[in-house]
């Protein structure tokens, strides 16, 4: 008696769990193209910083989280882009660091985590001829998230 009501609880919860598979897995075919119908290019936005006379344009930039940031060399002289949080002694790592960037050459770094990123260019004494920049990761609307899902 008590082996085959275990077996029949056993047989209910197998059921539910393959309901519940079920559910997740029809709420995925359901959405995922609803999604890149709303939204046919990739979910991923670009924006470009160029170093340009010993600057970064735009110096101040204002995103929305998961937004990949590029960084273009259109100078003659080499760059590169170096979040400023660990240059000062005790403070966090930096968070990105681009390799020396020759002309022409571009690097880029997706900002995931809301915040201000202040940078620098370490070459030479860029810094001090004004190579600063900020990055200012706002928190994604949840309108836009709701938006692409209906
Ligand atoms: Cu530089």
């Amino acid at each position: 008696m008590s082996t085959s009501s275990t077996a029949r609880i056993a047989i209910i919860l197998f059921a539910l769990l393959a309901m519940v598979v079920g559910f997740l897995e029809a709420d995925r075919v359901v959405h995922w193209p609803d999604e890149s119908s709303s939204a046919p290019e990739a979910q991923e936005v670009a924006v470009t910083v160029v170093m340009r006379n010993f600057r970064y344009v735009p110096e101040e930039l204002r995103i929305p989280a998961g937004t990949r940031v590029v960084f273009v060399n259109e100078d003659e002289v080499p760059h590169n882009v170096v979040h400023s949080a660990g240059q000062r002694v005790g403070t966090a790592p930096s968070l990105f660091e681009s390799p020396v960037l020759q002309s022409g050459q571009q690097w880029s770094f997706v900002f995931t985590e809301p915040g201000e990123y202040s940078f620098l260019c370490t070459v030479s004494a860029h810094q001090l001829m004004g190579m600063v920049g900020r990055v200012i990761v706002e928190e994604l609307p949840p309108v836009a998230n709701s938006a692409s899902a209906r």
